[in-house]
């Protein structure tokens, strides 16, 4: 975008150092336990801070000169509705096989990159509106400067004190309104003076549109010779009271203002995968008129209601320290060397609070950066990658008790379903649906990013676990009812796609990899991988209990529960490892600290492997854990913290969680690094600190299965379990104090602590609170 000339008076102080903020700065006031805050501005966009509806996402970096709020809209992704799936893919399929079993896996994965790959072979990206920049016309030296993100009211706040006048910004992104809204003010008449334009690297130009409306309208970007077919429009409106508005071509320009409030509305012209006909002018025409009519602060209360509906079911006591008064990027530098509990506590909120701002009901599903991304090319194009990322975006929603988020994720695979059959039929021949590691916003289905990383068919069915999961925890059987022919689609696929390895006759993947590691032949390309024999015996699983419950399907269940008697079985391989391929191939891999973990899917997030019920397996998944290594990228952090908290071990399930939230692994804002930025590490992270406190699943709950010594005292409550059960839990000094359930549905539950077990038969809503003392279980 051209450089805008029209600045008038505000051009003063814009060269200024940032080392004036925070000059002569007084005493912070004291930081509450669910506040992100810094005492000075981001310079960077990793120390910006996130806020979202689910729909749009804002990042604010709190200068004092000059303010830049980047921008997204869910829906804006590179390209437009099409079609990669590689008609005929299906002709190579027996001389693929024929390769892989023959041990030409060389050959296979060549074969399979030329003739099975999605065509384009790469997907589409995620990508940013652009920004909004506020010059403020305020020199950078000022004192008593702090932004913060307060997790409870979903607001980002910026003071500072300049000239004996006290400045406030104030950003929040509505749900309610569906609005981005900027308050600013000052403690004196007359001293706001702003200067607002947009900008951004896609295609698109700026108007002024009668009074105070800035108008940012433009096209999404081709990728991969995929046309560009989005129009998408940011529409900025500013109300101030008191001074002077004027407006140039191309920017607003306000003066000796009271106060001043910006409304953004943003919107594309996305309506399906397939359709693109939506009018983003209209629906950001409509959304200002109706914020318009409403003050600032009804504005404000209705977006602080409808967060706190959410956020305030869960809250969490992990014990403080003093640190816990110093501001955020002061913490995680110093985290991995002193003890800060309450720091593990608001990494455990704001990883609900990412979820509650990046999927609401409606809105797309949270991709590899949740809804903030500020490229027009994002790393791996900020999509959604199936082979574990996704997934782990969403283990926390139901415990956390925030199921109602899981519902973009629900929309996604209902799509993926429709879209993976003609996936299914052209490149396997198969009935049912199917859909590799990664998909898009166009809910493509083929493989994609080279045959090696690609060729995983397994990523719909992993997602259909998530759909059981949220039937687990809610106990609803109308979803239930609603997704379930995605969930025989998904079974109907694996009956067709599955084929008898020749050493055992097991029913086998092929081809297929475990993700993404290579094998000593140097590919990944592989026939019957350890993960996917589990994911499909839980597939396979889900699909039969849905059927018997919807009583349905009979003849086509127990095709499932044969197919699923003759999977290969998990192995122990030499080192006393849980094998991650057919062959014991583990000690000669080529990356024998590989991010993925993939073969450990059976620990974590299912629990076919659990210390209880197969010691042996678990003993095995332990030493390729321990092989494995603790230090990965973020999220491959965040999975080990999960499957050291399944095997017991709290205190080396928190070494790995203080790697986790350390400055590697961490940056200043408290995204996650994978490094670059991406979601997952934060709400697998996130999650582990549930898996740590409480464990449940089969009709047996454990309290504090993975207490830490770090965590001896503290409370969780409003965590949700399986079986549709509440709980409230307090301990102290490394002992369960008490726990309160309550069921959704008469229902009878053990309870397992240390050794000790105890039968609850709940009535519905009827809470039963279990104590524990001198060594002991009663109920109250
Ligand atoms: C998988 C991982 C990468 C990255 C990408 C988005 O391919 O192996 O590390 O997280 O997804």
């Amino acid at each position: 975008m051209p450089h805008v000339t029209r600045r008038a008076a505000l051009q003063l102080s814009v060269a200024a150092s940032l080392a004036g903020v925070g000059a002569g700065a007084q005493a912070q006031p004291a930081a509450s336990p669910l506040t992100l805050w810094y005492k000075t501005p981001a310079t960077v966009w990793t120390e910006a801070l996130p806020l979202g509806n689910g729909r749009l996402g804002a990042m604010v970096y709190g200068g004092v000169t000059r303010e830049e709020i980047q921008l997204n809209e869910d829906t804006l992704w590179a390209g437009g509705p099409y079609d990669p799936v590689h008609k005929g893919a299906v002709a190579n399929l027996a001389e693929v096989r024929r390769l892989i079993f023959a041990g030409q896996y060389l050959e296979a994965d060549a074969l399979i990159e030329k003739g099975m790959m999605a065509q384009p072979e790469r997907q589409m990206s995620y990508q940013t509106v652009g920004s909004l920049r506020l010059t403020t016309g305020v020199s950078q030296m000022c004192s008593d400067y702090r932004r913060e993100l307060d997790l409870d009211r979903a607001v980002c706040t910026v003071n500072y004190t300049q000239d004996g006048v006290a400045y406030t910004r104030e950003v929040f992104v509505s749900p309610v309104d569906q609005v981005l809204v900027v308050r600013l003010s000052a403690d004196k008449p007359g001293c706001l003076n702003l200067h607002a334009e947009y900008d951004t690297p896609q295609r698109a130009g700026v108007a002024v549109e009668e009074a105070q409306t800035l108008v940012l309208k433009g096209t999404n970007t081709g990728q991969q010779g995929i046309d560009a077919s989005l129009v998408y429009e940011s529409r900025l409106l500013a109300r101030a009271t008191g001074g002077k508005s004027e407006a140039g071509d191309r920017e607003l320009l306000i003066t000796g203002a009271d106060e001043i409030v910006l409304l953004v509305a943003m919107a594309t012209s996305f309506k399906t995968w397939h359709d693109v006909s939506a009018d983003p002018t209209a629906a950001n025409k409509a959304v200002l008129t109706a914020a318009a009519g409403k003050s600032y602060d009804d504005l404000l209360k209705a977006h602080i209601a409808e967060h706190q509906r959410l956020f305030r079911r869960v809250s969490i006591d992990l014990g403080s320290t003093d640190d816990a008064t110093d501001p955020t990027d002061v913490r995680i530098s110093k985290s991995m060397t002193r003890p800060d509990p309450a720091l593990s506590a608001l990494y455990y909120q704001f990883g609900r609070y990412l979820m509650i701002s990046s999927s609401r009901p409606g809105t797309q599903a949270a991709g590899l950066q949740g809804v903030w991304n500020d490229k027009l090319n994002a790393p791996w194009g900020g999509k959604y990658t199936i082979n574990i990322n996704t997934e782990m975006n969403y283990w926390l929603a139901e415990p956390g008790n925030l199921s109602e988020c899981t519902g973009p994720l629900v929309d996604l695979v209902k799509d993926i379903a429709r879209r993976g059959e003609e996936t299914a039929r052209e490149h396997y021949g198969a009935r049912g649906w199917v859909c590799h590691h990664n998909t898009d916003i166009w809910r493509a289905t083929a493989p994609v990013d080279a045959a090696k990383y690609g060729q995983w068919p397994l990523g719909g069915a992993w997602l259909c676990t998530h759909l059981w999961e949220h039937y687990l925890f809610t106990g609803d059987t109308a979803f239930l009812k609603d997704v379930y022919p995605v969930l025989k689609g998904a079974s109907q696929f694996f009956v067709d796609f599955l084929v008898a390895e020749p050493k055992h006759g097991w029913l086998v993947t092929c081809p297929s990899m475990s993700p993404e590691h290579t094998h000593a032949a140097g590919t990944m390309i592989c026939a019957g991988p350890t993960m996917d024999n589990q994911i499909l015996r839980d597939l396979f699983d889900l699909t039969v209990k849905a059927a018997n419950i919807l009583k349905t399907d009979k003849a086509f269940a127990k095709t499932i529960a044969a197919t699923r008697a003759r999977l290969a079985p998990d192995q122990i391989g030499a080192q006393g490892q849980l094998q991650e391929w057919l062959e014991d191939w583990d000690a000669t891999a080529v990356d024998l600290h590989h991010r993925h973990v993939s073969h450990l899917y059976g620990l974590f997030p299912s629990h076919q492997i659990n210390i209880h019920d197969t010691p042996e397996l678990a003993a095995a998944a332990r030493r390729s854990l321990e092989i494995r290594g603790d230090q990965a990228t973020g999220w491959g952090t965040a999975w080990r913290i999960n499957l050291w908290a399944r095997l017991g071990d709290g205190d080396h399930a928190h070494e790995v969680m203080r790697f986790l939230l350390g400055p590697e692994r961490t940056y200043p804002n408290m995204f996650d690094a994978h490094p670059p930025f991406q979601i997952d590490g934060n709400f697998g992270g996130a999650n582990a600190v549930m898996e740590m406190l409480i464990q449940a699943w089969d009709g047996r709950i454990m309290p504090l299965p993975a207490l830490p010594g770090a965590w001896p005292s503290g409370s969780i409550a409003g965590l949700r379990l399986r079986g549709g059960i509440g709980a409230d839990m307090v301990w102290r000094t490394g002992e369960l104090v008490s726990l309160r359930l309550t069921s959704n549905a008469a229902a009878t539950v053990a309870v397992q602590y240390k050794d000790q077990s105890l039968l609850l038969k709940f009535k519905a809503g009827v809470p039963v609170t279990l104590l524990h003392s001198a060594g002991s279980l009663s109920i109250a």
